[in-house]
């Protein structure tokens, strides 16, 4: 399998925390897009992946998946064990979910921000920008992380007991926030403590050296 990536990017990081998770590393190569020259808006990316962006997946036999759920709900369905996207009905629905959730209240809402609010990729790339939409993409996302604070309170993973694929998406929102310097609010003592306690697993830790030699 091929992933198309960006090693040190939030979405990237989701699907190579999963990728760790489920001891594929060895099964993987890592192709490079350079998202700061534009290459993922370019007509031979867009073909591989419509909405342009990274990662995507590419199998054998030439099939493309975009979307780091999807990604991930077929790294997880591989072995026929699946463990970051529940084992049964309920647990499935909790963890899309709360994906889903993370994805809107934060990752998606920081990424907006990244977008619309600062410089981003910069000007050949952000072709439009609505910095007031980003500003308020940025109070979401404080917002968000509040939610996800009262949750860890509740249990010690995103979706309950055990740790699954929205802990990853949540785990994106906080690289992403770190890049571009958006401070876990101080009141947010759960979702701290529990970052501090994702940081340590080997699959979170090791995510950007877990890659080919980085071309850019
Ligand atoms: N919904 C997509 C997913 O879940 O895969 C979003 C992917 C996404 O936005 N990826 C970023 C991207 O391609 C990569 S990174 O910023 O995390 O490195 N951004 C480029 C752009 O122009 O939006």
């Amino acid at each position: 399998m091929k992933i198309y990536d960006w090693p040190t990017g939030p979405y990237p990081a989701r699907v190579r925390i999963a990728v760790a998770e489920k001891n594929l590393r060895s099964r993987v190569r890592f192709e490079t897009v350079n998202l700061f020259k534009g290459e993922h808006k370019k007509p031979d990316f867009l073909a591989k992946n419509y909405s342009g962006t990274l990662p995507v997946l590419e199998l054998a036999d030439g099939t493309f998946i975009a979307e780091c759920t999807a990604i991930t709900e077929y790294l997880d369905a591989l072995d026929g064990a699946p463990t970051l996207t529940g084992k049964t009905p309920r647990e499935k629905g909790m963890i899309h979910m709360m994906s889903k959730r993370a994805e809107l209240e934060m990752l998606d809402a920081i990424s907006v921000y990244f977008h619309h609010a600062t410089p981003g990729l910069g000007p050949d790339v952000e072709i439009y920008q609505n910095a007031e939409w980003g500003f308020r993409q940025r109070d979401k996302a404080m917002n968000g992380m509040r939610y996800f604070n009262a949750v860890l309170k509740r249990h010690p993973f995103v979706a309950g007991e055990v740790f699954s694929m929205a802990d990853i998406t949540v785990i994106g929102g906080l690289i992403f926030a770190g890049l571009v310097k958006l401070p876990v609010p101080e009141e947010c003592e759960a979702l701290q403590a529990w970052y501090a306690r994702m940081q340590e697993r080997p699959s979170v830790k090791n995510r950007v050296t877990m890659s080919d030699p980085i071309e850019a």
